[in-house]
């Protein structure tokens, strides 16, 4: 199975340890494209300034996503990007799993909160420490639909 996962990258890094932690588990699970955001050397910065490196960027990342199975979304850190993938997702019909962590103190946004069908676009609260339990929930219910 491929698995694309979306995390903050310029919406701010705070997060990263979090997003190691999703795609060590996730690992189990298939192969995951975007593995790179979970990466501690990619700072909020990026690395790359020119206009055809962010495209080569955008270009990648929508072909993974087209060639994903399922997208795993961590939304709690706001993100442009991960709001832009979700959207492209939708479109495309994918299944899609957003983690949120109201320990945050964060409110999601109502067009992530809202998109939830409990079919292909599903939101679900967690913490930290039970991210494994929840993504083996998923996946095994997965495996019966
Ligand atoms: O708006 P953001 O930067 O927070 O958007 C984050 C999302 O967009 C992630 O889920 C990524 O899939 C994608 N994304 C954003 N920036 C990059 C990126 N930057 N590389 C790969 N995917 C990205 C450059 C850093 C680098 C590894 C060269």
């Amino acid at each position: 199975m491929k698995l694309y996962f979306c995390g903050s990258v310029r919406g701010g890094r705070d997060d990263v340890h979090v997003y190691q932690r999703i795609v060590h588990a996730l690992q189990r699970y298939g192969s995951v494209l975007s593995e790179h955001v979970s990466y501690s050397e990619v700072t909020e910065r990026g690395e790359v300034a020119t206009a055809t490196g962010e495209q080569f960027i955008h270009d990648r990342d929508v072909d993974w996503l087209r060639q994903s199975d399922v997208v795993v979304a961590e939304v709690t850190q706001p993100s442009l990007g991960v709001g832009y993938e979700l959207g492209r997702a939708v479109a495309m019909e994918k299944k899609i799993f957003c983690l949120f962590r109201p320990a945050s103190g964060r409110s999601l946004s109502a067009m992530i909160r809202g998109a939830d069908n409990a079919d292909l676009f599903v939101v679900k609260d967690y913490s930290e420490d039970d991210v494994e339990n929840v993504l083996e929930e998923f996946f095994n219910n997965l495996k019966r639909t």
